[in-house]
């Protein structure tokens, strides 16, 4: 069949009117929400609520994908949001990293929107399912899970796949946690404003405070705590792991508190980037003083040392090692990165 590629404009739910990369199918003879501009393509599907990764295409006729047609009762709005969440993914990997989508090789992104685990019950939660990604409908107080850092947050979970492959337990499923936060905060601004320079847009540190009426997130990087999660290794609210304290992993305690300990890597990379002075809250609190580096940087301290150092089963230790490794070959020993990287360890609990 033809197909041509085209511009559309679409009312998204989170983000407002953007510009997204659609194609008039000459067999449906309607526009759908295939962008075959950027790598191998980004596809945004309609599950229709099924329990099946069924291949539907959301379908418009003038290519003007409008609130009066899309901000219906199935809040179908959401999967504009889907999509353009994962051109914007895919643009801030290819356009601050040169990495062409999450294998590096184009492969298409595909989001399945609408799904649903158990019949008749709407899904409350957005998944990387190993190939695709998969956003559920939400209810009441969690929207549909289309927001911007919660796309870059899933596909981030591919990176990792790809990457350091960091095993979804303990501390190393904490820090792959962790990772997906990041680079959900960095596409979140990176989609916003369309570079990783400027003070960080506001909200960039909440964690999916777009799906909520009152604007409270699933986590905050800038203060963990708030939301019961640690900001320090080992210090308040850590959930000990199998990699310290003997913790079995399993789906009831969260594989060891992977959502929870995360915490610790979003405050160090938080610090990292704006800086930050204080006492922690480590065992035996110390203070700490770090002059942030901002967003440029730290996400590429951060990247480096997940594509090149850690590995499945690395530590908070390994992630100290594998950054100043990677800040000391960008920068140099004593270089004010290697210091900041250094101090915001330090501010976490993790190292000397
Ligand atoms: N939304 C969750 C996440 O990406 C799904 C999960 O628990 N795997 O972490
Ligand atoms: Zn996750």
């Amino acid at each position: 069949k033809m197909e041509m590629l085209v511009a559309g404009t679409a009312a998204t739910r989170y983000s407002g009117s953007k510009t997204i990369e659609t194609t008039f199918d000459t067999g449906l003879s309607k526009y759908v929400l295939l962008d075959n501009t950027r790598g191998n393509g980004i596809v945004t599907y309609n599950c229709q609520k099924t329990t099946t990764y069924q291949s539907t295409h959301f379908q418009d006729n003038d290519n003007n994908w409008t609130s009066a047609e899309f901000a219906n009762i199935n809040k179908d709005n959401g999967a504009l949001d889907a999509h353009w969440g994962a051109e914007m993914t895919y643009d801030f990997w290819q356009n601050i990293f040169g990495r062409n989508s999450f294998d590096d090789n184009g492969a298409q992104i595909r989001s399945y929107v609408h799904y649903r685990q158990v019949a008749n019950q709407n899904l409350v939660n957005a998944f990387w399912n190993g190939s695709v990604m998969t956003y559920g409908d939400g209810n009441s107080t969690v929207n549909i899970l289309t927001s911007i850092d919660v796309c870059g947050h899933e596909i981030g979970h591919a990176i990792c796949s790809y990457t350091a492959d960091l095993a979804y337990q303990n501390q190393s499923g904490g820090i792959n946690e962790g990772y997906s936060d990041i680079w959900g905060a960095c596409i979140e601004h990176y989609g916003r404003t369309g570079s990783l320079s400027g003070t960080p847009v506001a909200n960039v540190w909440k964690i999916a405070e777009d799906l909520s009426s009152t604007g409270t997130p699933f986590r905050s990087m800038s203060s963990p705590r708030t939301y019961g999660n640690p900001d320090t290794y080992l210090g308040q609210y850590w959930t000990p792991t199998g990699d310290e304290a003997g913790c079995v992993p399993a789906s009831g305690n969260d594989q060891c508190g992977v959502h929870n300990n995360s915490g610790v890597m979003n405050h160090w990379f938080y610090i990292l980037t704006v800086g930050k002075s204080g006492t922690n809250n480590a065992p035996v609190p110390d203070t700490y003083n770090v002059t942030g580096i901002g967003m440029a940087k730290s996400s590429e301290i951060a990247y480096l040392a997940e594509r090149d150092y850690l590995t499945p089963n690395s530590t908070y230790l390994d992630v100290r090692n594998a950054t100043l490794q990677v800040a000391g070959d960008l920068y140099c020993p004593n270089s004010p990165e290697v210091i900041a990287v250094t101090n915001a360890w330090y501010a976490v609990n993790v190292g000397e």
